[in-house]
């Protein structure tokens, strides 16, 4: 219990020197931009609010000025979901729909890096 609260107030200072340290994004023509959304519509992450790895991809996402819907993993229908669907109850996830299939992709560091490569230069 006391070890869930110190690890809940150390996610949340994070997330305050997140807020308080956040880069200007990343800045395209409105066309280009446009594209960007469209893709990023297809996309979405499982996440909890003070979850030091949630931040750093919310960080990039912000920097790469994605439009992802952030769903709220700690509980709820978005949580059962993660469960049932990903497989397993760990965040961040990344949701990708691809047609007709749907990819889980768990790890922070790898849902960076995906995020980077597919968008970075778009
Ligand atoms: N190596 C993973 C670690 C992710 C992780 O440990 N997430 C914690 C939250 S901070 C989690 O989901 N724990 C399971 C739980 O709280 O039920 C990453 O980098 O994404």
């Amino acid at each position: 219990m006391i070890l869930k609260l110190v690890r809940e107030g150390l996610g949340r200072l994070i997330v305050f020197g997140d807020q308080m340290t956040r880069t200007t994004p990343i800045v395209r023509d409105s066309e280009a931009q446009q594209k960007v959304d469209e893709e990023s519509n297809k996309l979405s992450l499982y996440q909890f609010y003070a979850c030091p790895f949630c931040v750093k991809v919310r960080r990039e996402i912000a920097r790469l000025g994605l439009n992802i819907e952030l769903r709220d993993a700690q509980t709820g229908p978005f949580r059962d979901e993660l469960l049932s669907e990903g497989g397993q109850l760990m965040a961040p996830c990344l949701r990708i729909e691809d047609g007709e299939s749907v990819q889980w992709m768990y790890e922070s560091s790898d849902i960076i890096l995906y995020l980077q490569g597919r968008f970075e230069a778009a």
